[in-house]
């Protein structure tokens, strides 16, 4: 297949579009370089060192005589958009480019607008070039399982049969999500969900869990095939945080009672489901909706199986929670599609959470312990980070055009 891997220079699209590579298909990556942007912009680096996209398509080309397309370019550019699309001419397109922290669009009122501008539009665009161009395109597109939020009862995928006052119906599932990045995903949702209906296109949405890990067989052939591994306070993710506080001696940052539980996926298994989506894809005119992640956990589960891995004393803190969310709640959520098309998990083992603080040791000389702890209060509208720059600044400086509002 002819695959666009849209953020393919991000910590999941990089891998992604490797392991695509890898396995026959004509692989091209679109990104902006937004997010080694937000480095610039919060003084904050990738744990393991990344060298440049085109450095790193060298490098693969290098190694495997395999080709991979570039294209530099934002996705709220209708035109780059149609050209890409126009030039490339996808069968299928992963699209992983958007602003993913959820601290970061909790900052204040610029980072909340410039996410939901940067996703919602970024999107809206990609569905209208689809229709425009080829309407067979299948569009994979990552969601996340935090659209859902934690309701009292169990989470379907995707949608709920419900019988209200004697009439049933199937219906999308309530959404209820947890910051402003959340709630992009779930106007993205909705808008591509209209898109299939109105325009006939074909959408797979998979709602992803937090991915841990970032090593992958491709990844491992070279350094500079390296993916990024984010620990800081605003983009570090809980698994991979903790990981990088055990090596550097920090306390883990458990945040308030650590009752929060969330659906977890190995690196790995992000390939592997992306790739299950597009062997099998959706039918014209079908959105559909896969819960991917494979096991759950509490985040003070996640602190103790670290600590009790870590070869060294990790001290566990219980810091008052920077967010709004509920702290101990029910958590049962469907996740059997994925399984059905064949997803064998790669499960949080001892030896994978041994692999990921090995990894973490290996280059932890490059930890800045000052960015590790949380930043961003939920409850306030602006953080002390606001002052670190804007959006449409770091943006600017990179040479892009911004429809970022002016402030
Ligand atoms: P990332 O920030 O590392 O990668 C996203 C990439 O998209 C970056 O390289 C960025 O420069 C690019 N990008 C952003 N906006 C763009 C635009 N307007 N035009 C072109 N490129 C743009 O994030 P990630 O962790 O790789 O996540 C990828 C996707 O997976 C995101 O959509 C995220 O919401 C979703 N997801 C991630 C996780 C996780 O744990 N990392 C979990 C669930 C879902
Ligand atoms: N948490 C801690 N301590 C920490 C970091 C986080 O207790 O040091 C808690 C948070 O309060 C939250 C949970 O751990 O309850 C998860 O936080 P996170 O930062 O690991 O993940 P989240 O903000 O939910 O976002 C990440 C990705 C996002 C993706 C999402 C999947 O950044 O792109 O969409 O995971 S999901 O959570 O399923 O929505």
């Amino acid at each position: 297949m002819n695959i666009l891997v849209l953020g393919g220079d991000g910590y999941l699209g990089w891998p992604t579009a490797l392991y695509l590579s890898r396995r026959g298909h004509h692989v091209g990556v679109v990104d902006n370089f937004a997010r080694r942007g937000y480095d610039l912009e919060m003084g904050v680096n990738s744990l393991v060192p990344i060298v440049t996209l085109q450095q790193r398509v060298r490098r693969w080309h290098d190694i495997s005589d395999l080709t991979i397309d570039v294209f530099v370019g934002d996705l709220t550019d209708p035109v780059f958009v149609g050209d890409t699309l126009a030039s490339f001419q996808p069968d299928a397109v992963v699209h992983f480019a958007e602003q993913r922290s959820a601290p970061y669009s909790m900052i204040d009122r610029k980072h909340a607008v410039y996410t939901q501008v940067n996703n919602v539009v970024g999107t809206l665009n990609l569905l209208y070039a689809v229709a425009e161009q080829d309407r067979d395109i299948h569009l994979v597109k990552l969601g996340t399982m935090g659209e859902y939020g934690t309701p009292n009862i169990d989470i379907e995928e995707g949608f709920i049969e419900i019988t209200h006052r004697g009439r049933t119906d199937v219906l999308p599932y309530p959404k209820q999500p947890g910051s402003f990045y959340h709630l992009s995903k779930v106007h993205d949702s909705h808008n591509i969900m209209f898109a299939c209906r109105i325009w006939g296109i074909r959408a797979t949405d998979l709602n992803q869990g937090i991915v841990y890990g970032h090593e992958t067989e491709e990844t491992v052939l070279h350094p500079e095939l390296a993916t990024r591994f984010d620990y800081d306070g605003v983009f570090g993710t809980v698994l991979n945080r903790f990981c990088v506080q055990a090596v550097t001696g920090h306390p883990l940052t458990v945040y308030g009672s650590g009752g929060q539980t969330r659906g977890m996926l190995n690196i790995l298994d992000t390939l592997a489901c992306v790739e299950l989506a597009l062997e099998n894809p959706a039918e014209r005119g079908e959105f559909r909706v896969f819960n991917q992640y494979t096991e759950s956990f509490s985040v003070a589960e996640m602190a103790d199986l670290v600590a009790a891995e870590y070869v060294g004393n990790a001290v566990i803190d219980h810091s008052p929670d920077p967010r709004v969310e509920k702290e101990d709640h029910y958590y049962r959520a469907a996740h059997t599609k994925l399984l059905d098309l064949g997803l064998v998990p790669h499960l949080l083992t001892s030896s994978v959470i041994q692999s990921i603080l090995a990894a973490s040791d290996r280059f932890k000389t490059n930890v800045d312990v000052a960015a590790i702890l949380p930043t961003v209060q939920w409850r306030s509208t602006a953080s002390d980070l606001a002052t670190a720059g804007t959006p449409s600044r770091h943006l600017a400086d990179l040479g892009r055009q911004s429809v970022v509002p002016s402030p």
